[in-house]
């Protein structure tokens, strides 16, 4: 059986690749709803209401797990989704929140997301959970997710808006900072070079992958590793357009792209 992973978008390829390069057994089919990203702008009933369907396209394709890597529907969908599944579910806050958690020192942590995971509040929350004395610092940088998609990963503008976001302030505060959205692992180096070698990058992708690595070793999931994995992937819209950024994002070429309608 395969695991699912769904996204708004294109973003959710982050966790695919991260996913792939830690479970190199693992057959994934990924969904990513091209024709009605963003989700951010629109309402909670809304955001539920689709994550579900998705969630339920992906169930009837015989997932073993599900993974929700779009922060945005995280923050706002991951406990519906989670009462409503006959499968386990792991979701990007729940484990960017874990390994920040794990990593802090000082209990200073940064998040960085999208405006809609910025104040949905839910890293804060999850760290909280975990650990009530950290304190957590937040900051929207909603000019990201485009420049990223534009391809502009070490471009002056990408840089500029970096240095405008992450001012010393919010750095000085912080030892450890959570990348809260599917894009930003691809201006990783670029943000390292701005807060410096001090701050500790928490790569949401990779906590989530690392974190199904142990869920399939636990729960007996896992696949025997010897057979070639498949990869399946659905769109809502524009796959051509997916396609192409999605190269960038998975760092592989991306074959075997369905358009279908929910
Ligand atoms: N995938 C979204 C996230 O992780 O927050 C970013 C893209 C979007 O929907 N704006």
């Amino acid at each position: 059986h395969p695991i699912g992973v769904f996204d708004s978008g294109v973003g959710g390829l982050t966790v695919v690749r991260a996913l792939m390069d830690r479970l190199p057994f693992e057959n994934i089919i990924y969904f990513g709803d091209t024709a009605r990203v963003p989700y951010g702008v629109k309402s909670v009933a809304t955001i539920e209401h689709y994550t579900q369907q998705i969630a339920d396209f992906l169930l009837r394709q015989q997932v073993k797990i599900l993974i929700i890597a779009c922060n945005t529907m995280a923050a706002v969908a991951a406990d519906k989704v989670r009462a409503a599944s006959p499968v386990p579910v792991l979701d990007v806050i729940e484990a960017g929140a874990r390994n920040a958690v794990a990593r802090s020192a000082s209990g200073g942590i940064g998040v960085i997301g999208t405006p809609t995971t910025i104040n949905s509040n839910a890293y804060a929350r999850a760290i909280h959970r975990l650990n009530p004395d950290s304190r957590v610092y937040s900051q929207a940088c909603p000019l990201f997710v485009p420049l990223v998609e534009e391809g502009w990963l070490d471009h002056p503008v990408t840089r500029l808006t970096a240095q405008e976001y992450l001012k010393p302030v919010f750095v000085e505060s912080i030892d450890t900072l959570v990348l809260g959205c599917t894009h930003y692992p691809l201006i990783k180096p670029l943000l390292s070079d701005i807060t410096g070698q001090r701050l500790q990058l928490v790569d949401s992708a990779l906590s989530i992958a690392d974190q199904a690595a142990q869920l399939l070793q636990d729960s007996g999931l896992a696949n025997p590793q010897h057979e070639l994995p498949d990869y399946q992937y659905y769109v809502t819209d524009l796959p051509v357009k997916f396609q192409t950024i999605g190269e960038r994002f998975l760092g592989r070429s991306l074959n075997r792209l369905d358009l279908v309608s929910l």
